[in-house]
């Protein structure tokens, strides 16, 4: 397996309040940060990490929840990152996460299907391509 590098964000509803708890499950998951800084993210720049869900009906309340307030954006390393990351957050859906996967990020700090405490690339390209307009 590859050492890979994938993006993290923490969300609105679970950022600041959640940030340590958060860091301690992405510590103990054998992660290394390589970068992390809190952001506020402008409209425009939310529009553009999010350009592949223009026109689904989540889209506009997704972009102007994630620019609202700030949030925490780090870049993490592992072996299988990438995937360890998604599995570590668990389900979309923060409801459904707290049924079937109860131990994970979602199911511990997300709020609903929509606000969901966490993102993570869903593969090395979208990382390297977000990593990009997160990190310059
Ligand atoms: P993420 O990109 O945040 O890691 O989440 P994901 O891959 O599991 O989900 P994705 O389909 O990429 O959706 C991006 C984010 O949009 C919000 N969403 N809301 N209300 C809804 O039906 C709905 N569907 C998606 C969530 O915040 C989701 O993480
Ligand atoms: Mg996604």
């Amino acid at each position: 397996m590859a050492i890979e590098r994938t993006l993290a964000l923490i969300k609105p509803d679970a950022y600041p309040q959640h940030k340590d708890a958060v860091l301690a499950r992405i510590r103990e998951a054998g992660f290394t940060v390589v970068q992390e800084k809190e952001v506020h993210l402008t409209r425009e720049v939310t529009e553009r990490f999010y350009e592949e869900h223009r026109g689904r009906s989540f889209y506009e309340d997704l972009t102007v929840w994630i620019s609202s307030k700030p949030i925490y954006a780090l870049v993490l390393e592992k072996e299988d990152a990438v995937k360890e990351w998604r599995n570590l957050l668990g389900p979309t859906n923060s409801e459904k996460a707290r049924a079937e996967a109860p131990e994970t990020i979602r199911a511990l700090f997300g709020t609903d299907g929509s606000k969901n405490a966490g993102h993570g690339s869903d593969s090395v390209a979208s990382a390297e391509r977000e990593i990009l307009i997160i990190f310059g």
